[in-house]
């Protein structure tokens, strides 16, 4: 498996062999596959809205909306569809091209909730916005409302490799998560899926989950790479920070293998630098999370984006040219 030959489903040890290559090496080869296969000045910006908060029935061990997970957050229920329309246009004032709503669901209920959801969708499509949203686990016929609803995206990641994923979630398996992508393949709507690093996992286990992400037929349309965001009350709160070469050789990584995909480097820029994000960006990283929140957790402010933005000469996606013909 080389860059020239990016379709071909790679071995493990093709992406392992490239994972831990010289570091300079490898951010060299990866902006060489990005700049080949798209605009290096180019940025998409995201903003995520946490549309439904909390009281989760599953057990992932990073989350600050799990149930089992005795964190500060409270409950929540869905926001009114207005409310949320109010805050798609606030993005999209600031500068995102993409909105995407997430609910601490196992997955949608067919019913009121779901309904509104979709209701939801097809207004803010109708603001000239992308969209995208993660509901939980959902099958062929909820994928097929939502993509009628006019869902671009519908993002569920796989976390982390197979091996350490049920050190993570007992709730659902890593083959629940690949049943759901499926579904979402199969009605059309654009695949995102990645994961979270810095969960106390080996370097095998961040190349286990690039290997499965490269392994996807077709590739993910996007792909976030998320640093974890330690959240007090979680099993996960005291885990040791992931050192900035890590980040940089699994979007560097992921760039190689997946060459045409959006690479999102996504939460945990605030414990990034700019120098560090400049390397992920060199490395094939061309969209961000824009806003100063996440979920449930910061982000970085947008006037730092913009600063960094305008020093390393990278262009924001303009709204309507985002949107597919
Ligand atoms: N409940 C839905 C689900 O899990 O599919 C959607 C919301 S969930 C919060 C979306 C994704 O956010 C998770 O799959 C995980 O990858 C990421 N995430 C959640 N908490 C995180 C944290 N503390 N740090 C980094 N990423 C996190
Ligand atoms: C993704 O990969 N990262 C986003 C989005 N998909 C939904 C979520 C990040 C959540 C970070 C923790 C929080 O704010 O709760
Ligand atoms: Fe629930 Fe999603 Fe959080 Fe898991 S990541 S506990 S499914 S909100």
């Amino acid at each position: 498996m080389t860059p020239d030959s990016p379709s071909a489903t790679p071995s493990r040890k093709d992406v392992r062999v490239v994972y831990r290559g010289p570091l300079l090496d490898l951010v060299y080869r990866a902006a060489s596959v990005h700049r080949e296969h798209n605009d290096p000045a180019q940025i998409q910006c995201s903003s995520l809205l946490n549309i439904k908060t909390g009281a989760c029935p599953e057990d992932c061990s990073y989350c600050s909306q799990s149930a089992h997970n005795q964190t500060e957050l409270g409950p929540e229920p869905l926001m009114e569809t207005d409310e949320v329309i109010r805050a798609a246009e606030r993005a999209k004032a600031g500068g995102a091209d993409r909105f995407c709503m997430g609910a601490a669901w196992r997955g949608p209920r067919d019913g009121r909730d779901f309904n509104a959801v979709l209701e939801m969708i097809t207004e803010v499509k109708a603001l000239g916005l992308e969209t995208c949203a993660t509901l939980g686990m959902i099958d062929e016929g909820q994928a097929t409302k939502l993509e009628e609803a006019g869902l671009d995206f519908y993002n569920h990641n796989l976390d982390t490799s197979p091996e350490y994923y049920p050190e993570i979630i007992t709730t659902r398996t890593f083959d629940d998560r690949l049943e759901t992508l499926a579904a979402v393949r199969k009605s059309g709507m654009k695949v995102c899926t990645g994961g979270i690093l810095g969960m106390g996992e080996s370097e095998e286990d961040r190349i286990g989950l690039i290997h499965s992400l490269a392994s996807l037929d077709p590739h993910p349309e996007s792909v976030p790479i998320n640093a974890l965001v330690p959240v007090p009350g979680t099993p996960l709160e005291d885990s040791e920070s992931l050192p900035w070469d890590q980040m940089v050789r699994a979007v560097a990584t992921t760039r190689i293998f997946m060459p045409e995909a959006r690479v999102r480097l996504s939460a945990g820029r605030l414990s990034l630098s700019e120098e560090g994000q400049t390397l992920c960006f060199l490395s094939g990283a061309n969209s961000i999370f824009l806003g100063d929140q996440l979920l449930t957790t910061p982000n970085v402010a947008p006037g730092s984006d913009t600063a960094l933005f305008e020093k390393l000469g990278l262009d924001p996606l303009p709204v309507t040219s985002a949107i597919p013909v």
